[in-house]
């Protein structure tokens, strides 16, 4: 049969796919954030890349995008844990950063090659939501007015 085949030559290039896409995203490329400074201070990355800043230095620190990009907060120093934060770059270019508490520290992420597309994910697509049908309302009508004609002389009597 034909189909199976076809469709085994699909699932694997779906699975070499997939597989590609996470190793690109797997790669994570580690600053370490010492006192102080960052090393390595300039690193080149694939777009799509990670980068992880592991703080190892005695001093609480940041990675703080220049640019507004990213910023990890404060990172505890190594002997409240290490901080840690990872931010992935899926655009080209060069991304200039600094330590938040202490100015003088700075760095460079540059990011190199194709803006890698973004892996598509399941998105759940919001099934709209059943219209109530409408409905007749009666319109309130004008009450009714109940004429009641009386002889002259009960008329008399009501005023
Ligand atoms: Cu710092």
């Amino acid at each position: 049969m034909r189909i199976p085949g076809l469709l085994a030559v699909i699932l694997a290039a779906a699975v070499t796919a997939a597989l590609q896409s996470a190793a690109a995203q797997g790669e994570a490329r580690s600053v370490d954030i010492v006192d102080f400074g960052f090393r390595p201070a300039e690193l080149a990355i694939p777009a799509g890349a990670t980068v992880e800043w592991v703080n190892t230095g005695n001093a609480p620190h940041t990675a703080t995008s220049d640019t507004g990009v990213w910023d990890s907060g404060v990172l505890a120093s190594r002997a409240f844990g290490g901080g840690r934060f990872r931010f992935t770059f899926t655009e080209p270019g060069t991304y200039p950063y600094h330590c938040a508490v202490h100015p003088s520290m700075g760095g460079t992420i540059v990011v190199e090659g194709p803006a890698a597309t973004p892996t598509p994910t399941a998105t759940a697509v919001p099934s709209p939501s059943p219209t109530p049908s409408p409905t007749a309302t009666p319109l309130p009508g004008p009450p009714a007015v109940a004429r009641i004609y009386l002889p002259a002389v009960f008329r008399a009597a009501q005023r």
